[in-house]
């Protein structure tokens, strides 16, 4: 079984005691032009992690985002797996463990312990939130963010069973989490999609994951910002250029969601009453419906009652149907909807490739959507470092190269597009998907995003799931993995 090896609490602590822990671990970081081959990326990946290691949860990156992050402990945790199972599983439930009463589970979970400096907005931000009576006891945003955690539960166990160890403690995990994952998949079906069209209405771009992302350009710019408290940028004091960031304009738009959002106490009711932003969000839409297909998966092997099972399956067809009806034939991509101007988000970026990760969809319209990953608009533009899908199309009037979500490449979203080509029965293209992909993070810095035509690794280092991913796919290659 997992051994403390790379997740000891002692070791970590001596070097928390030296006091230069992040210092000496910069000192390790492999100059820009390095090519690790994947021994030396695995071993770096996996060391990557054990430095982000909290004891019982990861945080995002070493010093710009000091807490627990949602989905980022989604793909941690597959990460993970191929290390510590039973830390793979506790990064879940940690996350799980600060659920809210409604279902919800919440996109940050603030560290108690990282400098108020560190973080904006932080736990002080949202502590008005611990008067709900659905918040839990410790200090979470009040936001949610992609479902990718049934995804990763299973392959938890997908990657015990393929490495060979032992299973019994994952199917224990698992039948301890099911409820907690059917009560998150419940609040996202019911309370996130009340008029039962199977898409996830958002109610900040955080939500999205794809923050910046010129997906919510037009909903954003319609909102009309009022008396909100003053506010300092503290992102920027993280990154070398502050054109890796969201700029002021979009910023004081997310804080002014932020304020409207806390002010109701999160209730859902009454942000969809009030707010300004209301999108159906197409990609957190199809990562439901695969994460229901996993949910499947978990409740069989929890005994779940026959009405769950039907009722998960009546999510993944409404989730397919939503999905169906916002496609837009003409950019052969699926649209978010923005609920409040009553309008699809007509922009092309790596969101529309919903249906692909969604799965069993029309085979016409599959076609069409690898034709357009391919195409000159995403993967084969003729300018990128590696035909690999920037975050906005280069023909896109927002597409800027450098800047959060809107051109540069994330490699969890190229991990999320291969998984789901293989699931596909898209072998050879997962293939070269995959292998391009390990090629952009052989420099081994493991940058929070790359830019698509130099290659260069921007925004944080070290960023945790930008490690775990690395070690899922490597361990494709045979890198030797702990027991
Ligand atoms: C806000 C942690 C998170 C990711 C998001 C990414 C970014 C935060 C920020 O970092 O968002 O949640 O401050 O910009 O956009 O996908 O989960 O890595």
């Amino acid at each position: 079984m997992a051994t403390s090896r790379y997740f000891g609490r002692r070791e970590r602590k001596k070097e928390d005691d030296d006091g230069s822990r992040t210092d000496a671990w910069m000192k390790t970081l492999p100059p820009e032009e390095a090519h690790l081959e994947p021994g030396g990326l695995a071993a770096r990946a996996a060391a990557v992690l054990r430095e982000n290691d909290m004891g019982t949860w990861t945080r995002a990156a070493p010093s710009l985002y000091p807490h627990q992050w949602s989905w980022d402990s989604a793909f941690i945790a597959i990460g993970l797996a191929h290390l510590d199972t039973r830390r793979a599983a506790g990064e879940i439930r940690n996350l799980f463990d600060h659920q809210w009463a409604t279902g919800k589970v919440p996109h940050i979970v603030f560290n108690p312990d990282a400098p108020p400096e560190s973080y904006f907005p932080g736990p002080e931000h949202w502590s008005s939130l611990a008067d709900s009576p659905d918040a839990p006891p410790a200090m979470t945003s009040g936001l949610c963010q992609p479902p990718v955690h049934a995804i990763a539960a299973r392959r938890i166990l997908e990657t015990c069973e393929r490495r060979g160890v032992e299973t019994a403690g994952t199917l224990d995990f698992l039948r301890e989490i099911y409820p907690r994952l059917f009560a998150w998949h419940r609040y996202l079906a019911t309370a996130r999609d009340p008029e039962g069209s199977g898409l996830v209405t958002i109610y900040h771009p955080w939500e999205s994951g794809t923050d910046n992302s010129p997906r919510w350009s037009a909903a954003l710019e319609r909102i009309e910002i009022g008396e909100a408290p003053e506010y300092e940028r503290l992102d920027l004091k993280h990154v070398a250029d502050p054109s890796e960031r969201p700029i002021d304009a979009v910023y004081d738009r997310f804080i002014w969601l932020v304020e409207l959002i806390r002010r109701t106490g999160c209730d859902d009711a009454v942000i969809q009453a009030t707010s300004p932003f209301l999108v159906k969000d197409v990609l957190m839409s199809a990562i439901l419906v695969r994460a229901n297909e996993a949910l499947l998966d978990i409740a069989e092997i929890a005994g779940a009652p026959q009405g769950d099972l039907a009722t998960i399956r009546a999510w993944i067809e409404r989730g397919r149907q939503g999905l169906d009806e916002r496609w837009d034939p003409e950019l052969g991509l699926c649209l978010d909807y923005d609920l409040r101007a009553g309008e699809p988000l007509r922009v092309s970026t790596v969101a529309g490739f919903a249906p692909l990760v969604a799965g069993a969809g029309d085979t016409d319209r599959l076609r069409v959507l690898l034709e357009v990953l391919d195409s000159p608009l995403f993967a084969g533009h003729p300018d990128l470092r590696w035909p690999l899908p920037p975050s906005t199309s280069p023909q896109e009037p927002r597409f800027h190269p450098r800047s959060y979500w809107r051109g540069p490449i994330w490699p969890v979203v190229n991990w999320l597009l291969w998984w789901s080509l293989e699931r596909t029965g898209e072998k050879e293209r997962a293939a070269r998907l995959r292998s391009h992909g390990l090629a952009q993070l052989s420099d081994g810095r493991f940058g929070e995003y790359y830019e698509p035509f130099t290659g260069e690794a921007l925004g944080s280092r070290d960023q945790s799931w930008t490690a775990a991913v690395a070690l899922d796919w490597l361990a494709g290659d045979g890198a030797p993995e702990e027991q």
